[in-house]
């Protein structure tokens, strides 16, 4: 019998959330598996089962590693990053910048990306008022993340961080599934895209997790 992974990361495909572990998780070599969460045909994680058993959070991403299960992708990259050594923040300083960042990025770039992305593709009617302000969200935030990136080439300064690699979370989706492309608009982003997309490891997320393509029911 094969011996199981070592990781094993309840995601999928068109989640940016879990992408971020996801990808931290190929970046260090770690060995590991996804596990497929059914989230739009059986609203998998609204279940009581996955509320009880799985996380009592109702979301993705969950990583399981021995006796540990962590939920909250920050939590997740920082566990990965201390486990390995691998794009870890050194010292006080960074480790609050990094989690700054890490907050500003949860809350108002892939807070706002995942659900701007989700009403546009994925629900069952477009909400052009809710769009609209979305919208005039993202190009304020993404705006400061753009700003930041043109003093140095990723967050915390010379070389990339779990800061960024959260940052990831739903960058790398087609341009088509926004109305807008992230790279093209926010210069310095779409640089730093670029570097991230070269590190050893990269996936895109649709090769990384199942459930791409999404097989409307
Ligand atoms: N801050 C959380 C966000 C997780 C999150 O919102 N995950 C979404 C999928 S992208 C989810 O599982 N939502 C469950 C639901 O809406 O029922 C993290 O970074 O882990």
């Amino acid at each position: 019998m094969a011996a199981a992974s070592e990781y094993q990361l309840y995601c999928f495909a068109q989640s940016g959330n879990a992408y971020r572990v996801a990808l931290m998780l190929n970046l260090i070599g770690a060995d590991w598996k996804p596990i497929y969460v059914d989230f739009f045909a059986r609203g998998e994680t609204r279940t009581p089962k996955f509320r009880n058993e799985i996380s009592e959070m109702g979301e993705v991403p969950v990583l399981l590693h021995g006796d540990k299960k962590l939920s909250q992708s920050g939590v997740c990259l920082t566990y990965l990053a201390d486990r390995s050594g691998e794009f870890q923040p050194h010292g006080e300083d960074e480790r609050l910048e990094s989690l700054r960042w890490i907050i500003f990025d949860n809350q108002k770039v892939s807070g706002f990306l995942g659900p701007y992305r989700f009403l546009r593709n994925f629900a069952p009617a477009r909400d052009p008022g809710a769009e609209a302000f979305l919208k005039g969200r993202l190009d304020n935030n993404l705006g400061i993340v753009d700003k930041r990136l043109t003093k140095a080439p990723y967050l915390l300064g010379a070389r990339p961080t779990i800061a960024d690699i959260s940052l990831t979370g739903y960058m790398y989706y087609p341009p088509e599934e926004f109305d807008f492309d992230v790279g093209k608009d926010f210069p310095a982003i779409g640089a730093w895209k670029e570097r991230i997309r070269a590190l050893p490891g990269w996936r895109h997320p649709y090769e990384l997790m199942p459930g791409y393509p999404l097989v409307k029911g």
